[in-house]
């Protein structure tokens, strides 16, 4: 094991080792603090960035690191989810042994749907024993981030743990909606709390807590015990984090702590919880900063998706000669503005927006109509909308919260749902 350590920091090691780790991304929650965005979509299938799906990012992280055998575990409403792995996600070769599969709730182990997280694993290990990974890659399926899993696989093996949480640092106050760790000098997780009420802070940063990513590197062996004792234990809700971390901190496991944001290049690292309307919308919108923390141009990590065939976005006069425009934009394809102004705004592919209508800082959804005479303030408006002409939305408080879910930084989110309710 030793050698095995010294080399742990290698390349080619990395290598070696991605390609004997298992993903299983966790994309069955239902996130429904997303409110009506998943009303009709598990959340790792809402639509993000102008032309991908939330799931994408850690698809293609996977991808990139030289994990190409993932298996996608649905529950809540995946046909969405299902249908965009099937046009995205199907390139791999199967001969090669390398696949991103779905794989359907199917009540294997019994009656019972899913428990929690860890059910959802435990319910699939008929998959591990198959593969026989040494590694197994726990991964949530809504979150947004670049990350290369390789370094945190040796960091690992270099500390012979028998599990690795992947975590960054947030404010005390945001720390409360996550699991929340202390840690040694050594990055053993010393205690481990899901979504505690006063998170511990970090030694000498009073104001942030050391927050679970919700992603975990398991030597298989280890997660296989710990998935058949839990699975015993009538009393346990079956949950990574409410339930398996704690337990293995309690009885003194290798249990530790890979900080994201101190390993990447730059010491920050870019890792966003779309889990609420606001965050959903303000992670969208800052992809259209001059020099965006998420730079999707990024030819060494290409985020892949599917995306219909669509002709280039176009941009044309009214027939009264007014110009339609967008400025401090992103403008997916297929997308038509006439006659119309677009300020500080994402459109998805498909969007049309009429004469005369002015969009400013909202988040457009695919296969939107928004009509002439529109004022769209923002908003995020979801996909197969059709806004009639004349429809004001982000400028009257009391006539949105009437028809519509506003957050309370006011963000107005349209559904099809609300437009004919
Ligand atoms: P949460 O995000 O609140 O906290 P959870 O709602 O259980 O945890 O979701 C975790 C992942 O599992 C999500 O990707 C979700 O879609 C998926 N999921 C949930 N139920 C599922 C099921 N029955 N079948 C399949 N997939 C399912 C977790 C950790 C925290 C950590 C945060 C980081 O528990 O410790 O801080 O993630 O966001
Ligand atoms: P997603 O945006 O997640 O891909 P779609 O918008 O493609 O979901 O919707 C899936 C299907 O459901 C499409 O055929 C779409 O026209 C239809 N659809 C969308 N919204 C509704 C709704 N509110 N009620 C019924 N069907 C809908």
């Amino acid at each position: 094991m030793d050698g095995e350590k010294q080399q742990a920091h290698s390349n080619r090691f990395i290598s070696l080792v991605t390609r004997d780790t298992l993903a299983m991304v966790l994309a069955g929650g239902r996130g429904t603090r997303l409110g009506g965005l998943t009303r009709r979509r598990a959340k790792p299938a809402v639509p993000f960035g102008g032309e991908f799906r939330i799931i994408d990012f850690v698809l293609s992280n996977c991808i990139n690191s030289g994990i190409r055998r993932v298996s996608v575990l649905t529950q809540y409403m995946a046909h969405p989810l299902i249908r965009h792995m099937h046009q995205a996600w199907g390139f791999l070769r199967g001969e090669f042994g390398e696949f991103v599969e779905v794989v359907p709730a199917q009540q294997r182990m019994g009656e019972a749907w899913y428990r929690g997280t860890a059910d959802a694993v435990y319910q699939n290990l008929d998959i591990i024993a198959e593969h026989e990974p040494r590694f197994v890659l726990v991964l949530g399926g809504d979150h947004v981030y670049k990350m290369d899993y390789g370094p945190m696989l040796g960091f690992h093996i270099g500390h012979e743990a028998d599990v690795t949480v992947g975590c960054v640092d947030v404010s005390l106050d945001e720390a409360r909606g996550f699991g929340v760790m202390t840690v040694d000098d050594d990055q053993r997780i010393r205690s481990f709390d899901e979504k505690p009420e006063a998170p511990t802070p970090m030694p000498g940063r009073p104001d942030r807590a050391l927050a679970s990513m919700g992603i975990y590197v398991f030597s298989t062996d280890y997660l296989v015990h710990m998935l058949e004792d839990d699975a015993a234990n009538p009393d346990s809700s079956s949950d990574f984090g409410k339930d398996i971390l704690p337990r293995a901190v309690a009885e003194n496991h290798g249990v530790y702590a890979y900080h994201f944001n101190k390993h990447t290049d730059s010491g920050t690292g870019y890792w966003r919880d779309v889990g609420t309307l606001d965050g959903y919308w303000n992670a969208n919108l800052e992809l259209i900063n001059v020099t965006p923390e998420l730079n999707l141009y990024d030819r060494d990590w290409p985020i892949w998706t599917y995306q219909e065939q669509v002709p280039p976005a176009k941009f044309v006069f009214d027939d009264q000669g007014r110009r339609g425009e967008a400025v401090n934009s992103m403008v997916a394809g297929g997308c038509i503005v006439s006659g119309a102004t677009v300020r500080r705004s994402l459109l998805f592919s498909s969007v049309l927006v009429a004469e005369r209508s002015v969009i400013e800082d909202s988040v457009i959804l695919p296969d939107v109509v928004i009509g002439a005479d529109c004022r769209i303030r923002r908003a995020v408006i979801d996909s197969d909308c059709h806004i009639p002409d004349g429809t004001q939305i982000g400028i009257d408080e009391v006539a949105d919260a009437r028809r519509f879910e506003v957050t309370h930084e006011g963000i107005v989110l349209v559904t099809r749902e609300a437009l004919n309710g």
